[in-house]
Formats: structure tokens, sequence, C-alpha cells
């Protein structure tokens, strides 16, 4: 009985594994500094690969906004055709398709000084995003399950 314990112990362990691998990533943008003009947005960005299903979390001060623009207003650091403006602290941005997000204040200072975020998202070509993992985890569980019941 003891041993059946332990196996399911294990079992609930896999399954948090499983639970974790196959939730989207959540990206807090700047990590500790937040959505800020301290951040270094840019190596920020750099180190990351974002997928299809992963959410940017933007937090900042009363001092900033949060705006999405185009490729366009990212140059030139003009809020004027946003497609999004956030100025409510803590924003969450999902990423629903592949391609390019362009972020930046909506304070034009502080997007020349450097607050601004460009992340190009990937879309895994004909699949869903990490249903790779998923399975084959599934098929695990499904075995631990077995031999905890064995046991
Ligand atoms: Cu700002």
């Amino acid at each position: 009985m003891a041993q059946a314990g332990v196996a399911l112990a294990l079992c609930a362990l896999l399954l948090h594994g499983v639970a974790w691998e196959a939730r989207a990533a959540s990206y807090t943008v700047g990590n500790s500094a937040g959505w800020d003009i301290s951040a270094d947005l840019q190596s920020w960005a750099a180190a990351k690969i974002f997928n299809v299903g992963d959410v940017l979390v933007f937090t900042y001060s009363k001092t900033h906004t949060l705006d999405e623009v185009d490729a366009a207003g990212f140059k030139s650091c003009s809020a004027a055709n946003a497609l999004l403006s956030s100025s409510d602290g803590n924003t969450t941005v999902p990423l629903t398709a592949g391609g390019d997000r362009y972020f930046i204040c909506g304070h034009q200072m502080h997007c020349l000084g450097g607050m601004k975020l460009h992340v190009h998202v990937t879309s895994p070509a004909g699949s869903t995003p990490r249903v790779g993992v998923v399975w084959p985890a599934l098929t695990a569980l499904w075995l631990c399950l077995a031999a905890a019941l064995l046991a």
C-alpha cells in the first residue's frame, strides 16, 4: 500500500509537469524592471523566442502608457495611429498570431529614450504549438497510473 502511495505521488508530480509543459509561456516584459525606461528591453527580447499562444505582461507606473503601433509608429515613436492604448499599469497582450508586434510608451521622449519593444512571434507551420510535447507526456502519465494501480 505504501508503494502505491509513492507511485501515486510520482504520478501527481508528472501530471504537474505535463500541465506546466502544455501551458503557453507568460513573459513579464523587462523582468523586474517592468515596462520602464530603465529596462534594457532590446536585450530582454533578444534572448527569447516568442510563440503563438504566449502572453506578454506589461507592468508600469502611472508615468507611462502602453501603445501598440505599426512599424512606422515604432520607428518614429509616434502613438498617433495606435492599435491599442492602455494606461492601467498592468496590461496583458496575448500573441495570437505569427508576425511582428511593436510596442512603445505613448510619451514620445520615453520611447526615444529606448522605451520601445519589438517582438517577432513565431508560428510553427501547420500545427498547434507544443502538441508534440503533450501527447508523449500523457502516454507517460497513463503508464505511471497503471504502474501505481498494479503496485
Ligand atoms: Cu513612458
